[in-house]
């Protein structure tokens, strides 16, 4: 059969020839199973565990956790409140409270129907106000140099402003326009996808509320090169980049009234793609559940604008077409074999240079490893709590500098698309921790 034939073949297979963005048909139970992942973590409120991602990714998917939604929602309001009004000055503001969480805060407040109103909503809209004015002096005027942060957080801002219909300024939505429209959220020659679709997000946001009429027609565009760039990062297997950026590449694909047989077409493979990985070992990240769950429920962030506020929330428990979770239901935590791999660890970039070889239960994590190696083979690692999981920050005493990081490689040089916590070597594989710049 040649690739026309085992096209049509899959989308016979798939039930139908759609042209505007849609994934195939979702079995409830396989969302009931990835929603049940996120109920360990919402038990856990220390400030450093919250994640306003969670709370977003519930409300807008077919899932309920029931009073546990009301309690975490509770949680988050007491952490970034007290930081926001605790902080004194901007830059005591930046450290204690990343911007992009702000943002995601403002998503969640959306998500429950809130509006940033009073003395506290305005000290939370003032302030990411400020930071992308920050970001936007960053840039420069040329655009040639860089956000302090990323691009990533510079749309995510945008769009948290957006839904809960507060302006910016034309000039710092014209950073982003420019970003999209000169390809410069490619890193080491491949596309970002995220920072991409989030682009895109902010974009449709901007676009279905008017907020910035003057910029309407370059919108309009940068949306339609947004879609083309992403289209055309879509693998063999379907994804959009790859597996991790498929969920937030088709929330933001699914925003698009485009009716167009290509976009379609993708989207199905890229839905089907992820449903087999769903049905085979799913998702562990809680980040990417929390963002897959919308897709799974045909909605994306940009449907915060009006979110539906009249339908009851997990009162009783059988809601129609709604799966409310059940506290009681044990998550099958990981095994590990009595069977030992062996992992070799090695850091070029320091002096000298490391290496080790590491023995561990088979279905260990690289974390595993690290702190095997730490603990009996004199090597050091720091890392720092984020929304995705342990970040590594320094490696033999090397602390990653501004723009730098310590990217995770199996040898010889494949990039790994998950974190130290959830990535678990095979035996004989070598990996490389190296410092970077971005
Ligand atoms: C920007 C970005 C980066 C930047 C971060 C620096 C910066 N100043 O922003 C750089 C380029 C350094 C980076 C590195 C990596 N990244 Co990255 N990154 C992102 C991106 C696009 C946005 C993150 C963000 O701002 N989130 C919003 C804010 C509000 O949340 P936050 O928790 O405060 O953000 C921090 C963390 O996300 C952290 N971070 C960034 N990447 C990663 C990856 C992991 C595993 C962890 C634990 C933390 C982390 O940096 C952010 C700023 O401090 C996300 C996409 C996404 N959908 O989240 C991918 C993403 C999180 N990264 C990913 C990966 C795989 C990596 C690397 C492991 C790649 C590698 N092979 O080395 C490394 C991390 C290695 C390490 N040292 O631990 C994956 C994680 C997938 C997964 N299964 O969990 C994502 C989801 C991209 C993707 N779709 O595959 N990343």
């Amino acid at each position: 059969m040649g690739s026309l034939g085992a096209l049509l073949f899959l989308l016979g297979s798939l039930g139908a020839l759609a042209d505007v963005c849609e994934i195939p048909h979702v079995d409830s139970q396989l969302v009931e199973r990835m929603g049940q992942h996120l109920l360990p973590w919402m038990n856990q409120i220390s400030q450093e565990q919250l994640n306003p991602s969670i709370y977003v990714g519930l409300r807008l998917s077919s899932v309920q956790a029931g009073d546990m939604e009301a309690f975490y929602l509770h949680s988050l309001k007491l952490k970034y409140q007290q930081n926001i009004l605790g902080c004194t000055s901007s830059d005591d503001c930046k450290t204690k409270l990343p911007m992009g969480q702000l943002a995601l805060y403002m998503l969640a407040l959306r998500a429950n129907c809130e509006f940033a109103r009073g003395h506290k909503g305005d000290r939370l809209v003032s302030q990411l106000k400020r930071f992308l004015e920050d970001e936007k002096k960053a840039i420069g005027h040329n655009h040639k140099d860089y956000p302090y942060v990323s691009y990533y957080q510079y749309g995510l801002s945008i769009l948290a402003l957006c839904v809960h219909q507060k302006r910016v300024h034309d000039s710092v939505v014209k950073k982003l326009l420019y970003a999209v429209e000169h390809d410069q959220h490619f890193y080491q020659g491949t596309l970002s996808v995220d920072t991409e679709a989030m682009a895109g997000l902010a974009f449709a946001c901007l676009e279905r509320s008017n907020l910035n009429p003057n910029l309407r027609n370059r919108i309009t565009l940068a949306i339609r090169t947004a879609i083309g760039k992403i289209l055309k990062t879509q693998t063999s297997e379907g994804h959009f980049g790859h597996v991790y950026s498929s969920p937030l590449a088709l929330q933001f694909l699914m925003t698009s009234p485009m009716r167009d047989m290509e976009l379609g077409t993708a989207c199905l493979k890229a839905g089907a793609a992820l449903l087999a990985i769903l049905k085979d070992r799913g998702f562990q990240n809680v980040l990417m559940i929390s963002t897959l769950l919308p897709v799974l429920n045909h909605k994306s962030y940009v449907d915060l604008i009006s979110p539906d506020c009249q339908a009851p929330r997990a009162a009783p428990s059988s809601l129609l077409g709604t799966v409310v979770l059940e506290p009681a239901m044990e998550i099958p935590s990981q095994t590990q074999s009595s069977d030992v791999i062996r992992v070799t660890l090695k850091v070029p970039s320091v002096l000298p240079p490391y290496r080790h070889v590491i023995f561990v239960p088979a279905g260990s994590s690289l974390e595993d490893v690290l702190k095997k190696a730490q603990e009996l083979w004199g090597f050091t690692y720091g890392t720092k709590a984020t929304l995705s999981g342990p970040y590594l920050t320094s490696v033999m005493g090397k602390e990653a500098g501004e723009r730098e990081f310590w990217q995770l490689l199996r040898a010889p040089d494949t990039r790994l698309l998950q974190g130290i916590a959830e990535y678990t070597p095979k035996d004989g594989e070598t990996i490389e921790l190296r410092l970077v710049s971005w």
